[in-house]
Parts: C-alpha cells; structure tokens; sequence
C-alpha cells in the first residue's frame, strides 16, 4: 500500500508510493539557477524520503529548459532508467521567448515520454515574475520540484505494475 506523504505543498492529489526500487534521472536547467537548485533540492529530498537511493538518482544539467526534452532523450536512450522529472524556470520577459520555449519544452517533454513509454515529468515553472518563481520553488506555495518528484514515484510505480 502506497505511503501518503505531507509536506509544506499539498499533495493530497498525488499518492506518493515507495521509491526503494526505482531508477530516477533529474535533468536539471540552469537558467534562473536560484531557482532551479531550490527545484533540484525539493525534488531529490522528497525521492530519498521515499526511499530512493542516492545511486539510483542521476542528476544531469543542461543549459535552459529548452534542452529539458534532449537531455530527457539522451538519457533515456542509453540507460535503464524508471522516470525522468524535468526542472526548469521560464520567466516573462519582453520578447516572445517565453512562449517559444515554454510551448517547446511542454510538446518536447511529453513526445519522449511517449517516445520511450516511460514517465517524463514537467517540473518546469513559467511565471510572469521572479518573485512568483521564487514563491514556488520553495516559498509559500510550496516547491514545484517536490511535486515534480512525487508525480515521477507516482507514475514509475504505476508503469511498472500494469503489464
Ligand atoms: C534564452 C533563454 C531565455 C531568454 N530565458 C530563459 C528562461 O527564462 N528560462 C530558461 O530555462 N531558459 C531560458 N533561455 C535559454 C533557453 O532555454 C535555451 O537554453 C537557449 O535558447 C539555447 O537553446
């Protein structure tokens, strides 16, 4: 029976199971770094929580969200790996950037997990400013990164039981 777990964030939506068997990869951005290393440590505390070894998470980085799906590709065309959760950090600017790159990661991130038939998690914040970034990314609405990991542990297991 999956553990339900309780944090700062409110996952009541979300049954978080064990994460002892599970094989994790964290494509991280590092674009808006601030962030993303809040996403990154969410997302990790929340897998060891579960019960995710520490060697069974890999972490690779990768310049901006828009390499989120490449990076997700690449690992997932060369390792055996449970789930990919996906972080990043797209904030408003003044040109038309944002929606580029939030609509390209959004198709990117879904047409490798059904390329792959393997969970591959939109962590990614797109927000009109750094301050409604910040506050989730640990702030007052909790931490996207955590979400990003408990939807993985949520999604692996699932796979892994229905044959
Ligand atoms: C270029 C760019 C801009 C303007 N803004 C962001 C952002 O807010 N968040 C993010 O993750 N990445 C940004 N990037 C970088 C792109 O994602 C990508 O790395 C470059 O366009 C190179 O492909």
């Amino acid at each position: 029976m999956a553990t339900q777990f309780k944090s700062l964030s409110d996952f009541s939506h979300i049954t978080v199971g064990s994460a002892v068997d599970l094989t994790i990869a964290i494509v991280v951005a590092q674009w808006n770094a601030q962030i993303t290393s809040s996403l990154l440590e969410g997302a990790y505390q929340l897998l060891i929580k579960q019960g995710a070894s520490a060697e069974n998470i890999q972490i690779i980085e990768v310049p901006g969200s828009y390499e989120l799906s490449s990076g997700a590709d690449i690992i997932l065309r060369n390792q055996h790996i449970d789930a990919v959760i996906c972080l990043g950090c797209v904030i408003q600017g003044d040109t038309p950037h944002f929606t580029f790159i939030c609509e390209a990661v959004a198709h990117g991130v879904t047409q490798v997990a059904l390329k792959y038939n393997k969970p591959v998690i939109f962590g990614v914040l797109t927000t009109n400013t750094l301050e409604q970034a910040l506050e989730r990314a640990g702030g007052i609405h909790g931490n996207k990164g955590e979400e990003a990991a408990a939807t993985a542990i949520q999604m692996a297991n699932m796979s892994k039981t229905i044959k």
